[in-house]
């Protein structure tokens, strides 16, 4: 059997490392698509040691000819659409690009399945923040209505929908993976749980007072980024192509983070360094998501491993470890 081939947008994220070592391991040529950059940053791919393991091409979701020729040329067995606008707090300012990113992107990707590689599988990267204010009984599944709130939410509605149109219509295996928050040492510096773990890092070792933050009380369903690609692997794995709920089921708020995260780092009282700052709430805010993934438990036999305690104490060591490592370079370069 030839080697299976995938296409990994979005690799220089956080999912996509988790996911290109996931699918180096089973035996795949990844080929990660990057952005035209003086200076790419494969810090995220570094961290899990696999920069040299992937190939990287070239393409914009805002550039359709430099997708369609991609799909072209590599005719893969499978694309991961990973690459996005993915800052809910920044699509409210930057809403058009957002829309353009990750809406029309993936309608230019799914256009080159169509046209250039009819039977490569394609995942589409949907999102819990396509329910917004919409839960049943204080959960989300396949079934619940979407009522996105932010630009970036409405952007994925389309992006999921497009995907399902060309499922129905041209018979493309093309899928969603609806998934809830999902964390790790490499997630993004503006997220808040990064955000958290930085900053208890930074006031760990005197390089900062305090942590300002924007809205305490929203629950989110946090799960693992390493444990969520393996559902987005499954879902491609499949005899037919259909959409999932991906999460643990669990919901915390965002105080309960920052407690935790405080606690790890033997800090005292978190509320003698947490400032709440208007100025990192949002217009329009999703309250409460929690997931019920009985689909892709009975399905894809997909569960969550790592609790929220284990990603809260792993974030938190990682970045007092990076902090330590900067310090012990500084130290031994003077
Ligand atoms: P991320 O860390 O923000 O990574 C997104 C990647 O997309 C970045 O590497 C970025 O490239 C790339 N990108 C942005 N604009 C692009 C463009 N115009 N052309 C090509 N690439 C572009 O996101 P993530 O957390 O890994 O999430 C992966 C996907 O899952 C995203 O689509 C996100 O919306 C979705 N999702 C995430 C979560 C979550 O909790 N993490 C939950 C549900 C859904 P640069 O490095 O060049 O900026
Ligand atoms: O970490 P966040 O920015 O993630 P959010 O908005 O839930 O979006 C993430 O998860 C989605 C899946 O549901 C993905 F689709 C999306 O791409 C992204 O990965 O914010 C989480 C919560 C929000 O309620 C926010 O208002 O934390 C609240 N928050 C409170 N203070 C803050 C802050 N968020 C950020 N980023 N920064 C703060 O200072």
């Amino acid at each position: 059997m030839s080697k299976r081939v995938a296409l990994v947008t979005g690799i220089l994220g956080q999912d996509g490392p988790y996911l290109a070592k996931l699918l180096l391991e089973k035996g795949y040529r990844v080929y990660g698509m990057i952005r035209r950059y003086s200076n790419p940053n494969f810090s995220n791919l570094d961290y899990l040691g696999i920069t040299h393991e992937v190939e990287y091409v070239e393409g914009d979701m805002t550039d359709e000819a430099s997708l369609l020729n991609l799909v072209r040329v590599i005719r893969p067995t499978e694309i991961y659409n990973l690459a996005a606008q993915s800052f809910v707090g920044a699509s409210f300012e930057q809403a058009k690009l957002t829309t353009e990113v990750n809406a029309l992107g993936t309608l230019h990707f799914l256009n080159a399945v169509k046209y250039f590689s009819p039977t490569t599988k394609f995942y589409q990267a949907s999102t819990s923040e396509m329910f917004g204010l919409q839960n049943k009984d204080g959960f989300q599944d396949e079934t619940t209505p979407f009522h996105p709130r932010s630009p970036y939410g409405v952007s994925k509605v389309y992006a999921y929908w497009i995907t399902v149109n060309f499922r129905e219509a041209y018979g493309l295996f093309a899928v969603n993976g609806i998934l809830f928050n999902h964390e790790s040492p490499i997630r993004g510096l503006q997220f808040v749980t990064r955000k958290i773990t930085d900053g208890v890092a930074r006031i760990k070792f005197g390089l900062a007072k305090e942590l300002r933050l924007g809205n305490l009380d929203a629950y989110r369903d946090w799960g693992f980024a390493g444990d969520y690609v393996e559902a987005m692997y499954l879902m491609l794995q499949q005899s037919q192509p259909d959409d999932y709920v991906v999460g643990t089921g669990e919901s915390h708020n965002v105080r309960e983070f920052v407690e935790l995260a405080f606690k790890f780092a033997g800090i005292g009282d978190w509320k003698k360094y947490v400032v709440v700052d208007p100025q990192y709430k949002r217009p329009a805010e999703v309250p409460n998501l929690r997931a019920k993934a009985d689909k892709a438990r009975k399905i894809l036999g997909w569960r969550p491993k790592v609790t929220f305690e284990e990603i809260v104490k792993m974030m938190v060591e990682a970045d007092i470890n990076r902090y330590q490592d900067k310090i012990t370079t500084n130290q031994s370069s003077q």
